[in-house]
């Protein structure tokens, strides 16, 4: 059980000193505040909090955050979020990063987060672009987008993240916008109590590379009561919709998170063959 406090923490005092390098009216700005929103709504204590994050204009929220914070290599986000919380399933992980670091460099290591069903929130701040690197097209951008390496528009198709969640089977798959911050922080509170692996994909527009506040927030919808997050096939048409934009919770399944089956094999172990320290399991192969 994650540890909480009572001394009351207003989403304010999650703030540190360092103040964001972003652009002006960067997405990112918005999942900040989101997650402070987050923070206080469930009063975790930043002792106990370890925010994980990529390489990116993204990847720069971990120092942002009163918590500790991880700033790993590029696209490996999830296996030292995977390390921390399985060292200390007491902690509170976040794992934060960017399309590129997550949909393209990181990518590999989102089915065996989804198999292992590390209890931990992912939180991807998609702009559709390399940011920090000064605008090439990620594996989320469309084939029209141009940019200076890509001057006649991008070579391959663009992932559906939310789609490839549900076929890896995500415990909690959600698609939040930046500009809609009320519901982005009810959908970040739902990742972070879900107790196993949660995505939670945020549309989160580049304004100085790929602007594109105003087309999303044209397509964009909230689903509506009706849907039934653990139908997995009526979450598959969700995120194949092309009309629309669906937010919210697009599919949930509930399952063991991978620290408490952790916890089960040392169990059963110690009952099968009884405690022996690391000197004593050496000593059998000397
Ligand atoms: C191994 C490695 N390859 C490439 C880079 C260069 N690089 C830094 S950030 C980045 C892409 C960032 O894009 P994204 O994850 O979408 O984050 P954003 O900046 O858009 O938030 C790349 C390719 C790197 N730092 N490390
Ligand atoms: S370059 Fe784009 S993603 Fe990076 S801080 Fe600026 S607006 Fe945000």
């Amino acid at each position: 059980m994650v540890e909480t406090n009572t001394q009351g923490l207003t989403a304010k005092e999650y703030k540190t000193d360092v103040h964001p390098v972003w652009c002006p009216g960067c997405g990112d700005f918005g999942v900040l505040t989101c997650i402070y929103r987050m923070l206080a709504t469930k009063q975790i204590n930043p002792d106990n909090l370890v925010v994980v994050a990529g390489i990116g204009c993204s990847g720069r929220l971990s120092g942002y955050v009163k918590s500790y914070g991880f700033h790993t290599v590029h696209g490996r986000v999830l296996p030292v979020a995977t390390g921390v919380k399985t060292a200390n399933p007491n902690l509170e992980v976040l794992a934060v990063g960017g399309d590129g670091d997550a949909y393209s460099i990181g990518a590999g290591h989102i089915p065996h987060a989804a198999r292992r069903n590390i209890d931990v929130c992912y939180i991807v701040m998609d702009n559709e672009v390399y940011g920090l690197t000064k605008g090439q097209g990620s594996a989320t951008a469309p084939q029209e987008f141009s940019t200076g390496t890509t001057p006649y528009g991008q070579m391959d198709e663009p992932l559906n993240p939310v789609a490839m969640a549900i076929a890896y089977d995500i415990g909690f798959v959600a698609r939040g916008f930046s500009a809609k911050p009320k519901e982005l922080t009810d959908l970040i509170i739902q990742g972070v109590e879900h107790k196993g692996f949660a995505l939670v994909e945020v549309l989160s527009p580049c304004t100085t590379f790929h602007d594109i506040y105003k087309p999303i927030s044209q397509r964009v919808r909230f689903i509506g009561p009706e849907h039934d997050p653990t139908d997995r096939l009526k979450a598959f048409q969700l995120a194949l919709e092309r009309e629309t934009i669906p937010l919210g919770v697009i599919y949930k399944r509930e399952r063991t998170a991978f620290h408490e089956r952790a916890r089960k094999i040392q169990e059963d172990s110690i009952q099968k063959r009884g405690k022996a320290s690391v000197d004593e399991i050496l000593s059998q192969f000397q």
